[in-house]
């Protein structure tokens, strides 16, 4: 009896949509305010007849003008070329290596690699966790959807609120107002909203310099939380680093991490004690499976940012799966948003990843580039 023959999928086109959606609860951190959320929309379309999707949400509406062009001509670069995840990522990063690996090259690589995955699921009629050697099932979730910098008496109510979009045992609070009293009022109002056992993260984005960092830190070192996110500027590995040996509360960063190698270089330098890549930044699924070996090796939790379908087929094969940040910032434009229960993410047992898009939705709020 002969094997059968594996045929690979052929790229026809990568056709790529802007889309801006109003954020029900705008992001208000000590850096940016942000209202409007840029999506771009990626249908990779192959000979085959298989469409494979995926999305970026690249946080700048305008940023959409440069990315789209950039997939444009990953397109025309990659037409007619074999659907080989691995593969396809090193050609679409090299295409761009003199224009550099990070920044805007990385995200549309991603963009691209996450789409490619999807399509080699559903041409394999798997799940895309089954296809990368795990099963269908629950995926420990916090939920990150809001908690911005807001009065500590309006988020009390709202944290409630959050909890009970899905019974979440965690939820992430942002910080940075200018008086670190009310940083702590807020934390003190959440955990008396929502009791003891929930467990609470705190993102500063990036906010402080290295002398504030040290003394607010210091400040809330003693509160329970579960971590405290990027006191810093996300480049200063050295700051995490002096941070990270100074206090008990575990220092999380990644969000930020261009390709595998940013957290390997993390690592190396203890700049941190959790890790949290972000789907753009990290490569992708690609991305993401080669940073997940480095954590895994070091015996680093890990957890997601972002992009929580994509993120929960990886984080069930994922060695140090820590907890997956929960943000339905996309959900308006899928046919099918995934549920959560009990604060859990339910994968949809659906071959891919399981992005459908509502057109009619998609219509409504295209973008102009
Ligand atoms: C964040 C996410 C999305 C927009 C702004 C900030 C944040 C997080 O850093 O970790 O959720
Ligand atoms: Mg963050």
């Amino acid at each position: 009896m002969t094997a059968p023959q594996f045929e690979p999928l052929t790229i026809r086109e990568i056709e790529a949509r802007p889309v801006v959606l109003k954020l029900q609860r705008p992001v208000v951190a000590r850096i940016a305010t942000i209202e409007e959320w840029p999506l771009i929309l990626i249908d990779l379309h192959t000979e085959e007849g298989v469409t494979g999707r995926s999305y970026l949400e690249p946080y700048v509406v305008k940023s959409m003008r440069y990315l789209v062009p950039a997939l444009r001509d990953l397109s025309t670069l990659l037409k007619g070329r074999k659907l080989a995840p691995y593969e396809l990522f090193g050609a679409a990063q090299k295409s761009l290596h003199f224009v550099g690996y990070g920044g805007l090259s990385m995200i549309a690589v991603a963009g691209l690699d996450m789409a490619v995955w999807d399509a080699v699921a559903r041409a394999a009629g798997m799940p895309l966790c089954c296809l990368l050697g795990g099963t269908v099932g629950p995926v420990k979730a916090y939920n990150s959807n809001g908690l911005w910098l807001r009065r500590p008496e309006e988020l009390a109510e709202e944290a409630v609120e959050l909890r009970d979009e899905g019974g979440f045992s965690g939820l992430k609070l942002r910080m940075g107002r200018d008086r670190p009293e009310d940083d702590i009022r807020t934390v003190e109002a959440v955990r008396k909203a929502v009791g003891d056992d929930m467990h609470l993260m705190i993102d500063f984005n990036q906010g402080l310099d290295m002398a504030e960092a040290m003394r607010r830190c210091d400040l809330i070192d003693d509160l329970g939380l579960d971590w405290i996110e990027e006191p810093v500027v996300y480049d200063n590995l050295e700051g995490f680093a002096r941070l990270a040996a100074q206090l008990k509360t575990p220092i999380q960063i990644g969000e930020n991490f261009y390709g595998p190698r940013d957290l390997h270089l993390a690592l190396q330098m203890k700049a941190c004690d959790l890790v949290m890549p972000d789907f753009m930044r990290i490569g992708g699924v690609t991305g993401w499976m080669r940073a997940a070996a480095i954590a895994g090796a070091c015996g680093v939790p890990m957890s997601t940012h972002l992009y929580p379908e994509v993120g929960a087929h990886v984080m069930r094969v994922t060695e140090t799966a820590h907890w997956l940040e929960w943000q339905s910032w996309a959900d308006p434009v899928l046919q099918k948003p995934y549920e959560i229960r009990e604060s859990h993410l339910h994968i949809l047992d659906t071959p891919g990843i399981g992005l459908e898009w509502d057109e009619e939705v998609v219509a409504a709020h295209r973008f102009e580039l």
